[in-house]
C-alpha cells in the first residue's frame, strides 16, 4: 500500500492542558494548590509539565511530576472539589490527583483516553 492509505491513523490526542492538583501523597494529605499544566501521556505514565512539549525534538525541561498508571484508579469526582468537570486518579502507592477543565468535552476526552491507557498498562 502507498500513500496515505499506509499512513498510521491519526493518532488520539496524547497531552492536553489541564487543570492539576495534588491531594494526597502515598496517603499522606496534601494542600490543594490547582495549578495549569501540560499533561501528555506514555504508555506507563502521566506526566506532568509545566510547559507543552513539543511533539517531536528532545522535551524541554519542566517536568514537575509523573504518575504512574500501571495500578491506577480513576473517576469522576463531585465531592473532592466545587470545580466542575474534576476527574480524580489514584495511583497504586495512595497518591491522588484531581485534574480538571472547564470543557466537558476536553475532559471527558481526556478522562476516556487516560482510563484506556491505565487499563492497558493494567492487564498483564
Ligand atoms: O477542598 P477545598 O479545601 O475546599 O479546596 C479549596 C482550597 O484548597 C482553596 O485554597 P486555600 O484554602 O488554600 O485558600 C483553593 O483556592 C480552592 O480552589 C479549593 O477548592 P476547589 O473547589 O477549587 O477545588
Amino acid at each position: 500500500v502507498t500513500g496515505a492509505a499506509a499512513f498510521e491513523p491519526l493518532a488520539e490526542v496524547k497531552g492536553q492542558h489541564v487543570n492539576v492538583t495534588k491531594i494526597s501523597e502515598s496517603g499522606k494529605k496534601q494542600r490543594k494548590n490547582w495549578t495549569w499544566m501540560w499533561t501528555e501521556l506514555n504508555s506507563e505514565q502521566l506526566l506532568v509539565y509545566k510547559e507543552r512539549q513539543q511533539e517531536t525534538g528532545p522535551k524541554a525541561g519542566g517536568k514537575t511530576d509523573v504518575v504512574p498508571l500501571c495500578g491506577a484508579v480513576i473517576e469522576w469526582t463531585k465531592e473532592k472539589s466545587s470545580r466542575k468537570n474534576v476527574f480524580q486518579i489514584t495511583t497504586h502507592t495512595g497518591s491522588e490527583y484531581l485534574l480538571q477543565v472547564d470543557s466537558y468535552s476536553a475532559a471527558s476526552k481526556w478522562y476516556d483516553t487516560i482510563r484506556k491507557a491505565i487499563d492497558s498498562s493494567t492487564k498483564p
